[in-house]
């Protein structure tokens, strides 16, 4: 992406407004802050203002006409920004249409619709980006008028030297580049693909009829599964011979700012890790029960791969590191107790077995089935609750069962609480660090599946509310999301949008998110900290709007 000189400036403002210790918004931060996708007609709707305003109305996008007046509530101090804020609720104006708000004190808001089905069309942007960042192939979408596209890539993937095969190579194409950069890590695959599938299964009906526009459309797999074949296909590669799991397949250390198919750099096997071999367990048994209705040959290889490697694992009971010596790039550093945890769980979902149930079963009880509401790809444990808690089957613990639900439950009106004293609506509250957008995207992961045991109107507001804050009702006033709504990341840490020559980010990705304060984040494509995309934090971001979506 060519750097405008006008985008340079805002950039540059940005970078400064970072560095300085005000924990406030970037200068150019609008006052009034909502998403800016906008809202869906029967939710509750609030924007936050952050001057003093008594009065807000409405007004139809491109004329002057006011099609509602409402006054503010406030000012209470955000908890993290520690801003003086009001807020204004326009939950009871359902009128499909797009809207600005203007306040005399606090100005004009971006352009933001109410509509039915408001985030299918996000969703499959989200979802697109997903083939976007395939390896091994060309791709290519266009996006608001712009073509983004590379070449096929890394067709050498990849040598055994550091896994003592010697300088030889063993085929592992395919699978998605992790992030702004281009290397394959099997820990960080786990949480994104156990997020896509934990969505397929809650929505099938939803997604199953969407067409994603994918060299395999109109083929056997609904689209949604098509996408992620292409990275289950190349984890079945990542599985040594006695069942073992490579822990990534990378370059020595970080590439430059050009298109994948001009890395050239060796990319090697990197040794296994017991979490990354429960991390393929888990994946692959729960893709298994996904792709059975539509492909069975391979939902049985799928299992059979799957099974391996969880013998292994059973013949390995001890935590065990990748050596990741030599290697500079990225570490996905875990240990394995929740991974384990997770494998069991898809494991004994898609079979039945009682010998994984047992062991599921122990491994809850020393975790006491503990339900985080802050999850990511070093702490899997939730995936086994939730698997445990929705499976239909029967054998179940009473007691386990009860103790898990009443986690979940817990934990979901934790969040539910959270996001009701935060400023913005935040789920996550005033926790920032790296990633961290992309977990307030996870959350809804907890929302959903505790809606859908003990159902409650306030976790889908919730959910919604994470959405809000992620397309603009946040500190910036901004969309989080390349491509999509208002003022979105336009340098984002991505070597794909720096290596082209497109006036534009590549569309559709969640940057990670300001950290350690809610101001600092600098749209610039140096700032890997808060401005980088990654596979784990687009996951999340589909499963929140995948719950949204309608089926047609
Ligand atoms: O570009 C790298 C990014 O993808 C990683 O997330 C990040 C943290 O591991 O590291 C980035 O690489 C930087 C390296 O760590 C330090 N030198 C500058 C590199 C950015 O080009
Ligand atoms: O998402 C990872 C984050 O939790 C870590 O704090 C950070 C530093 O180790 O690394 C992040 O993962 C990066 C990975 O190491 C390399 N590819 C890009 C990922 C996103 O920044
Ligand atoms: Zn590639």
């Amino acid at each position: 992406m060519k750097n405008l000189r006008l985008s340079r400036f805002w950039s540059a403002l940005a970078l400064l407004a970072g560095s300085l210790p005000s924990l406030h918004a970037a200068a150019d931060a609008p006052a009034i802050r909502l998403n800016t996708l906008g809202y869906l007609p029967g939710a509750e709707k609030r924007a936050t203002l952050s001057l003093p305003a008594t009065e807000f109305t409405l007004v139809k996008a491109g004329g002057n006409q006011i099609v509602f007046t409402g006054k503010t509530t406030g000012p209470i101090t955000n908890i993290d920004t520690r801003e003086s804020v009001h807020m204004a609720d326009f939950t009871a104006f359902r009128t499909p249409g797009e809207y600005l708000m203007r306040s005399a004190e606090a100005g004009e808001s971006a352009p933001f619709r109410i509509m039915d089905n408001l985030y299918r069309e996000p969703f499959i942007t989200v979802t697109r980006a997903m083939y976007l960042w395939r390896c091994g192939t060309a791709v290519t979408g266009t996006h608001q008028g712009s073509t983004f596209a590379h070449g096929p890539c890394h067709l050498e993937d990849a040598w055994l030297d550091a896994v003592g095969g010697g300088h030889t190579r063993q085929p592992s194409p395919g699978g998605w580049h992790d992030a702004g950069d281009y290397n394959k890590y099997v820990v960080n695959a786990g949480i994104t693909v156990g997020a896509m599938l934990r969505a397929w299964e809650d929505f099938t009906p939803a997604l199953r009829p969407i067409r994603l526009g994918l060299p395999e459309s109109g083929g056997r797999l609904p689209d949604f599964l098509a996408e992620i074949k292409w990275e289950t296909d190349w984890l079945l590669t990542m599985q040594a011979t006695d069942g073992s799991v490579f822990h990534k397949v990378s370059t020595r250390r970080f590439g430059g700012f050009v298109l994948p198919e001009r890395e050239s750099a060796e990319r090697l096997f990197v040794p296994w890790s017991s979490a990354a071999t429960a991390d393929l367990v888990a994946i692959l048994a729960q893709a298994a029960r996904c792709f059975r209705p539509f492909d069975p040959d391979y939902a049985k290889r799928c299992l059979e791969v799957a099974r391996k490697s969880q013998q292994f694992l059973d013949t390995h009971p001890e935590n065990h590191d990748a050596d990741q010596n030599g290697f500079e790039t990225g570490r996905y550093p875990t240990r394995d107790a929740d991974d384990r945890a997770w494998a069991l769980a898809e494991l004994w979902e898609s079979t039945g077995e009682a010998g994984c149930l047992q062991a599921l079963e122990e491994r809850l009880r020393q975790s006491q089935a503990r339900v985080s509401d802050n999850f990511d790809w070093s702490d899997v444990g939730n995936l086994a609750v939730f698997t445990y808690l929705r499976s239909a089957r029967t054998g179940r613990s009473e007691a386990l069962v009860k103790q898990a639900a009443t986690n979940l439950v817990a934990t979901a009106q934790n969040i539910t609480q959270t996001r009701s004293q935060h400023g913005y609506g935040r789920p996550l509250g005033r926790r920032y660090n790296w990633g961290c957008n992309g977990t307030v995207a996870r959350q809804t992961l907890v929302l959903a599946t505790a809606h859908r045991l003990a159902p409650q109107d306030v976790y889908r507001e919730t959910a919604l509310d994470a959405l809000n804050h992620l397309f603009g009702r946040n500190v910036h006033g901004r969309s989080y999301v390349t491509g999509l709504g208002h003022r979105p990341p336009m340098f984002p840490h991505d070597r794909r949008s720096g290596g082209d020559k497109v006036d534009a980010p590549w569309p559709g990705y969640l940057i990670g998110g300001p950290h350690p304060q809610p101001a600092n984040w600098n749209d610039s494509q140096d700032d890997y900290r808060t401005n980088e995309i990654a596979i784990n934090w687009n996951g999340a971001l589909i499963y929140a709007l995948a719950m949204f979506v309608e089926a047609e």
